[in-house]
């Protein structure tokens, strides 16, 4: 039996999908921002991060010159010690404009979101047009933009012509979400940034499927196990 969880436990109502027979949770996550960030490219860092044995394939739904056309796809996946399998799927969307509605389609029953932003000063319109972009979308397909667990990541922080991280968190000091600073091409920040996601959706799902309680899976347990190498990344899923 499937059952999707949209109760108001924990403050959040996440869409994540609970098949008891088969003991499996799945979880979407989505990196979501403005047109070539580096979306795609992290998720091309979390997959080379994942240990080789338990290695799954990353899907990629057209592309064409390198930019996203539909979406990315990595499976993430970890087993509790209940037995519980929980499985990410990791989603990118195409950052182009015109592609709104298949961002839309894409950000659909999310239940957590790495905002990646391209941290170049010339970039700041587009990074602000995508992320209202993000609230307005959330808002169309039914997310409460409130409580959903969001990550900020500036990318590209090995460019010129970039804003100090301490002026960039001065900007931002209003905003709730954590802040991470990244150089996705060359690996830095891309791990740091899924675990300050996974941090951010743990308290949700526990509240929820009580992980902790009914399935022995902590808080860090769930974001080590997803992020230190000790991954199971599932093809196919
Ligand atoms: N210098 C630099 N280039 C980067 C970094 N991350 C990504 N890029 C480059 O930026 C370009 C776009 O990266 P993608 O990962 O394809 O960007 P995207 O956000 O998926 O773009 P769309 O799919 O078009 O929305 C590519 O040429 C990447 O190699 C970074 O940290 N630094
Ligand atoms: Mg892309």
């Amino acid at each position: 039996m499937v059952s999707r969880a949209t109760s108001e436990q924990g403050g959040a109502a996440l869409m994540a999908e609970f098949d008891e027979e088969l003991g499996r949770l799945t979880v979407k996550v989505v990196y979501y921002g403005p047109a070539q960030s580096g979306k795609t490219t992290n998720l091309m860092q979390l997959h080379d991060l994942a240990g080789p044995e338990l290695k799954g394939e990353i899907m990629t739904l057209e592309t064409q010159n390198d930019r996203t056309l539909f979406f990315d796809l990595l499976p993430v996946g970890l087993r509790a010690p209940s037995g519980l399998l929980v499985k990410l799927r990791l989603f990118t969307v195409p950052g182009q404009v015109a592609h709104d509605g298949t961002r839309k389609a894409i950000l659909s029953r999310a239940d957590a979101v790495v905002f990646v932003a391209d941290s170049r000063r010339n970039q700041t319109t587009n990074n602000a047009e995508s992320f209202d972009n993000l609230a307005a979308n959330a808002a169309r397909v039914g997310l409460d933009f409130a409580t959903l667990p969001l990550v900020i990541q500036f990318n590209k922080r090995d460019l010129p012509d970039i804003d100090s991280e301490a002026v960039i968190r001065e900007q931002w000091r209003e905003a709730p979400w954590p802040l991470t600073f990244a150089s996705a091409i060359g690996g830095e920040g891309v791990r740091e940034t899924f675990a300050a996601l996974l941090g951010q959706l743990y308290p949700a799902l526990d509240a929820q499927f009580a992980l902790d309680a009914q399935h022995g899976l902590s808080a860090e347990a769930f974001v080590a196990g997803l992020c230190d190498g000790d991954v199971a990344l599932r093809a196919g899923g």
